[in-house]
Formats: C-alpha cells, structure tokens, sequence
C-alpha cells in the first residue's frame, strides 16, 4: 500500500521535518568489519542532543557492518540461490547491531529516538521503493519523538530480497514528510569534482544548483568497490529528485566536532549546500 496521506492540520503546527543522514564512513571504521566508532557516534549524540530539533528524523549508512556482507553473498542483486539467505539475514542483522549502538548513545544522551526497521515498512521493486508505510513515522514525529532509521537489507517485489540505500530512503522521506532541509553527514568535507582521499587537487563545490548537480552526476567517477550502494555517486543520484522537489541539501563533514550541531541549528558550516535554484 502506498501511503501519499497528506499532513493533518494539527501535525502541520509544527515546523517542517529535517531529515539528518549519518554516514556509514563517519560512525564506522571502513578498514574492519564490523568496527564502530563508538565515541564518534556519542560525540554525534551529545550535538543531537545539543541541537534540540523539533521534528528531526535520522537515517544512518551501514559502514563496515552493512556493506561487508551485502557484498560478500550480493544482496542488492537480488535473490539467484539459496547460499544467499544467510547473507541476507546477515545483513539486516549487522544492521540492526549498528543501529543499536547509536541507539544506546541517542537513548544515553536522553534524546526521545524511537528506532524503525526500513525492511518492517517497505517493499521496493527493483531496488526502488515501491510501498512505504509512513504512519508510525508521522504520529512518531507529531508526538515529539524522533524516529531513526538506516540503510537496509529489504524484500523485493522482483528481486525477492536487494539493499535499500540510506540515501533513496532520505530522499523518500524528505519528500513523503515535506521536509524543509536535508542535511547529509559525511566523512569529507563536501562534494569534490573527484575523491579527495584518493584525488589529488580534488576541488570542492560550496554551492550547486540542480543544473549543475544533474550535470556533476553524469560526469562523477563510478562507484567505490566497498561500499555496494554506490558511495558519492550513489548519494548524488538519489538526492536529485528530494531537491526537484524544492528540499535544499547541504554536505557537511560529520567527523568534524561540532558540525552537526551548527547545521542542525541551520547556522553556516562549511561544506556543499545544493538547491533547486
Ligand atoms: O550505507 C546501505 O546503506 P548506505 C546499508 O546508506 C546496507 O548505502 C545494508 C548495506
């Protein structure tokens, strides 16, 4: 069932929804399977906290718990042979540990974070989303909570299972919530025109419309081998239709103390703001 119920009078009271992605690179060690960094994640916690949004909803990446063994057995390819089902258990399941540790520091921190399973409320086809059901993240919000969701192994209406990226579900959110920004925490400090870890000179964009986003987004360098939803390219690609619709996203470095709280308070951080126009 696809739920596109438009906001009640009383939830509309409050301000719009921010949407706050979390990269997997930030609150993850890349180079170890299933390594958290645990006090970036309750740094993290503590300017949440801090910040004090009304109406925030985060979406964390899956880093070297998620990736690892959605590559290992290919999940986003979908289901071919039964081998693969461990995989996908596997997956979710790290996922789910994940989220717990940033649940635990959010809990810790006394932010009101209620955690959301992506695969309990969406099905995608072919890898995109096909039915979500919105309605506990809507009471959720209106009753002053703040859901937190991540990237996921999810079920498939042809694929049978695939892995549903933090990136569409932000964007998804963002638009079926009618949110008024989107903020996306990542490990550099912007958009570059090439990696900057491994590219030298890569240069940064401070600012970009969609014209000049679509155009990034067909000259960008392919995917990264790690990380099965596309890392850049795969965050570009997803964004595109949240800022069509007129929600303004901004790039920041989540691994830098204190930023996170500024672009929560919507205080200027540097970093790569992108806009319809
Ligand atoms: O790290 C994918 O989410 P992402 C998560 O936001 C999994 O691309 C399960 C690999």
């Amino acid at each position: 069932m696809l739920r596109e119920k438009p906001m009640k009078a009383s939830e509309l009271s409050n301000p719009k929804p921010v949407v706050l992605k979390i990269g997997g690179s930030v609150i993850t060690d890349k180079n170890e399977e299933m390594k958290a960094n645990t006090q970036v994640i309750n740094r993290l916690a503590t300017e949440i906290k801090e910040a004090n949004v009304e109406n925030l909803l985060i979406v964390h990446g899956g880093g070297s718990f998620g990736h690892p063994a959605a590559k290992r057995y290919n999940i986003k390819e979908g289901l071919k042979e039964d081998s693969q089902k461990i995989g996908f258990t596997q997956t979710h399941h790290f996922m789910t540990v994940l989220n717990g540790l940033v649940m635990d520091s959010l809990i810790w921190h006394e932010v009101l974070a209620v955690s959301i399973p992506p695969s309990t409320l969406m099905i995608t086809r072919n890898g995109r989303i096909q039915s979500f059901e919105n309605a506990q993240i809507r009471k959720l919000l209106a009753m002053g909570f703040l859901p937190v969701l991540y990237g996921d192994a999810v079920l498939d209406s042809e694929l049978g299972f695939t892995i549903l990226s933090g990136d569409q579900l932000v964007a998804k959110l963002a638009m079926h919530l009618n949110a008024c920004r989107i903020i996306i925490g990542v490990d550099v400090d912007g958009l570059y025109d090439n990696d900057p870890k491994t590219g030298k000179n890569a240069k940064i964009y401070r600012y970009l419309t969609l014209t000049e986003l679509k155009k990034l987004h067909g000259s960008i360098e392919r995917p990264m081998a790690s990380d099965v939803t596309g890392g850049m390219y795969g965050k570009i690609a997803e964004l595109i239709p949240a800022v069509e619709s007129g929600i303004p996203v901004t790039i920041v470095n989540a691994a830098k103390p204190n930023n996170i709280c500024m672009a929560l308070k919507g205080e200027k951080v540097e970093g790569t703001l992108i806009e319809k126009e």
